[in-house]
């Protein structure tokens, strides 16, 4: 299968990666369903990347975020990302990454203009609207850093379960789904939305890449059972 899907890459004009945490597991990422360790092996990370959670226990949930941007802080793109990006240097414009992640690895792979639509776990926002006051003071310490004056607490720029994603890269990704002629689905487990929806509205054919069964399989034109670090060079791969 993985010979037809190649002949399908070579005839496609307009592709897209639609990639999930699993994309990033080979560089050592715990993939987001991982049962969560230590202090928070107790909780489902639904549970906790959420506004709700982070107002209820700020210092818990920012902690959790700290734990893994110093994990992923700490690791390289894998050859599943180095692969995509070396096709999109060969094939400019005929590839475009759309991520689920938030560890930032597709873009230090060297991928352009990668749609990330949940956000980057390396940046912060303030939790409220910022006021005159929190612009002009720099967050006090504590965790999470808050704003030394009215106290507005800063927070990870990603999106939480139940906030809207940012429009522009969701047109876009919206756009760029619907145009492609074939869509690379890898290492996701295809559960959120509206992302996962990508793959069900598409008008290309649907690759899944994946070691285990998701819940896109039945969208998929087909499923190659295998991980992104072994099968994105073999498929990408000019050879
Ligand atoms: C929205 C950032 C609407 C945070 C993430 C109630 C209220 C509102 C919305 C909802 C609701 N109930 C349900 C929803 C929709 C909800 C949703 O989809 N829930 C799910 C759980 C059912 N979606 C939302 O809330 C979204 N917003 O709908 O807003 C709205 C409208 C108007 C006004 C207001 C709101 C927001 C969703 C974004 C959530 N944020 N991340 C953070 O990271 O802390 S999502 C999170 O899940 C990660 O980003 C992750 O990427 C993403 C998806 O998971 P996967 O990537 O698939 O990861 P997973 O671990 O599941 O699977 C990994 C896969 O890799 C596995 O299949 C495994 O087999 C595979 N794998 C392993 N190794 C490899 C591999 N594959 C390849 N190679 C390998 N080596």
């Amino acid at each position: 299968m993985t010979e037809v899907v190649r002949s399908w890459l070579r005839q496609a004009r307009r592709i897209v990666l639609l990639s999930g945490a699993g994309m990033s597991a080979e560089s050592g990422v715990p993939i987001f369903r991982d049962a969560q360790a230590g202090l928070w092996a107790n909780f489902r990370p639904e549970d906790f990347a959420t506004e709700a959670a982070f107002r209820a226990r700020p210092a818990m949930v920012w902690d959790w975020y700290q734990m893994r941007r110093e994990a992923i802080a700490k690791v390289e793109p894998n050859a599943g990302h180095l692969a995509v990006a070396a096709f999109q240097q060969r094939h400019p414009g005929r590839l475009t990454v759309v991520t689920q992640n938030v560890d930032g690895l597709h873009q230090r792979a060297g991928s352009p203009g990668v749609l990330a639509l949940h956000g980057n776990i390396a940046a912060d926002q303030w939790l409220d609207p910022a006021r005159a006051c929190c612009e002009a003071s720099l967050p006090g310490g504590g965790q999470p850093p808050s704003c030394a004056t009215c106290g507005n607490l800063r927070r990870p720029a990603v999106v939480w379960f139940g906030e809207m994603l940012p429009q522009r890269e969701l047109a876009l990704a919206q756009q760029a789904a619907a145009a492609c002629d074939l869509m690379l689905v890898v290492g996701t487990s295809g559960l959120v939305y509206p992302a996962a929806g990508l793959a069900r509205s598409t008008r290309g054919k649907v690759v899944v890449v994946n070691p285990e069964a998701t819940d896109l399989d039945d969208a998929a034109d087909a499923v190659l059972r295998g991980s992104a670090g072994s099968l994105l060079p073999a498929l990408l791969g000019d050879g």
